[in-house]
Formats: C-alpha cells, structure tokens, sequence
C-alpha cells in the first residue's frame, strides 16, 4: 500500500512543478503589522457550518520534516480574487509551542489588514499541540468581509505573537522572509485553499546566529504545521485558479500525496521544546 502512496508522490511531482510561480509579487513590502489590531469575531462550526474533518489528514505530523515543501509554495497570483467574495478563514490545527497570530492583506481593489487569530493556538483530543489558553476549536472561524475582484489577498504568521511583540513575521512570499526560506505551504482541495506554516526561523536544524542577518537560527524541524488555516475564498475563485493552471485531477493527487506523506510520517511528538 505505502508503494501505491510513493508512486502517486512521484506522479504529484511531475505534475505539480506548473503550480510553482516565479513571479514573487511585491504586496508583501506593504503590508505591517499593527499591534493595535484586536480579535475580530470568532465563529464557531455550529454558527458557521464548516467542517474540519477533511482537512485534518493534511496536517503534517508533528516535527516531521515537509521534505517537498518546495512543491507546494504558493503562487502569490492564486490569491488574487476573480470575483467579489466575504471571504473567511478556518482554524484547522496547529503543532507549535509558540503562541503564533495570523493576519491577512488585501490590497488592489480592496485595500485593508487586520488580525485574524490573536492566539491561533490549539487545545484537547486531536490537536498537534495542546496547551492552549483560550485556545482555538477545531473549525474556528473569521469572517474577514467583502474582498472584491482583483484584490491581492495574502496571510502573515507572527511567531510567537501573542507573547512577543517582536516575534519574525513569516509570509507566503520567500523572498520577504527574514531567512530567505519558505514558510507556507499551500494546496486547493475542495473548493478551498489550505495554508500550513512554518513558524521557526532558519534551515533545517540549523542553529546559531544567521551571519546574514544576526537573527537565531531556531533548529527549525520544518513541519509546516506550525499553523494551519483553510481559507474561504469561494468556489469561483478556487474554480478560476485551478483552471488556470493545472487541471483539477493533479491538484486533487497533489493533496492526496501529501496526505500520504503526513499519514505515513513517523508519529512521534517532540517535547514542547521545538516547534
Ligand atoms: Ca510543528
Ligand atoms: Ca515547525
């Protein structure tokens, strides 16, 4: 069974490369976090009627390595609307001891910021990580209002936010990270976007002070389950970005190649020492 699982991994691979966008866009440069951003209303799966449950089984296992990471960054034009949507975002899990927080961008036709999780941690059966103080339900959901077509929407991880007012700000966008090195991850799957980040500074393992920058590598364990969020942006829109690029059929696989390399990661939970 695991041989079928490598050989569909494989298949995502050939397939998936057209996803992988070289134009990196410049909305990160005006984006900046405000930390007088409050928490917007969180709505729960009863209020709301969204489901978690499949989107579980892409939550990569606790401190194991995304080794093909690089297959799924995110083409910052995937989120940039088609058509006028009341997008909302949903808490799927999280595997971090860091207290993280997540805002979004909006820029183009649209033109707003704001906080979407203040504390974007998880607590009780089936979370990563627990430990959580008001923490997050499985489902939780923000509504961020009416983006309009031909916006330029895009999400930022504060690591460690709640606690640190300085924490690294990772983005979509490799190039405006501190380190240079991808910090999201994303794939289509039913009509919506998953977004899984990676919230530790640095290359894999690496530790001691990045000479390039003077910032602390952080043995980083680059699970990319330090936060992960399935966006709403609507089905046109999913519709329209699958279209294109690729045909729905690869993306599908590409999902489920991750989820097979989530599923069949070595489960272990690391010590609350490392995210
Ligand atoms: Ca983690
Ligand atoms: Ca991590």
């Amino acid at each position: 069974m695991k041989q079928i699982f490598l050989t569909a991994l494989i298949a995502a691979t050939a397939t998936l490369t057209g996803l992988i966008s070289k134009v990196e866009t410049a909305s990160a440069a005006d984006f900046s976090w405000n930390s007088s951003w409050t928490q917007p209303t969180i709505y729960s799966e009863s209020q709301t009627g969204f489901k978690d449950t499949p989107f579980q089984k892409f939550v990569q296992q606790e401190s194991v390595y995304l080794t093909n990471s690089g297959q799924f960054k995110l083409d910052p034009s995937q989120l940039k609307l088609k058509s006028d949507y009341d997008v909302s975002v949903y808490f799927i899990n999280e595997g971090a001891s860091y207290r993280n927080q997540l805002a979004f961008n909006a820029t183009g036709t649209t033109n707003k910021s704001g906080l979407i999780f203040k504390d974007a941690s998880c607590d009780g059966v089936g979370c990563m990580m627990g430990g959580g103080i008001n923490a997050l339900k499985f489902g939780d959901g923000v509504d961020i209002g009416n983006v309009a077509g031909g916006t330029q929407l895009d999400f930022f991880l504060k690591a460690n936010g709640l606690n640190s007012s300085n924490g690294n700000i990772f983005g979509t966008q490799t190039a405006s990270n501190a380190d240079r090195l991808q910090h999201a991850v994303a794939y289509a799957y039913n009509n919506y976007i998953i977004l899984a980040f990676e919230d530790l500074y640095g290359g894999l393992h690496a530790s001691g002070i990045d000479s390039a920058t003077g910032k602390s590598n952080q043995n980083s364990d680059r699970d990319f389950n330090d936060l992960v969020v399935v966006l709403d942006i609507g089905e046109a829109n999913v519709k329209a970005l699958i279209g294109a690029s690729v045909p729905e059929p690869s993306v599908t696989l590409s999902i489920f190649a991750v989820g097979a390399v989530g599923m069949f990661g070595l489960r272990r939970r690391q010590t609350r020492t490392s995210n």
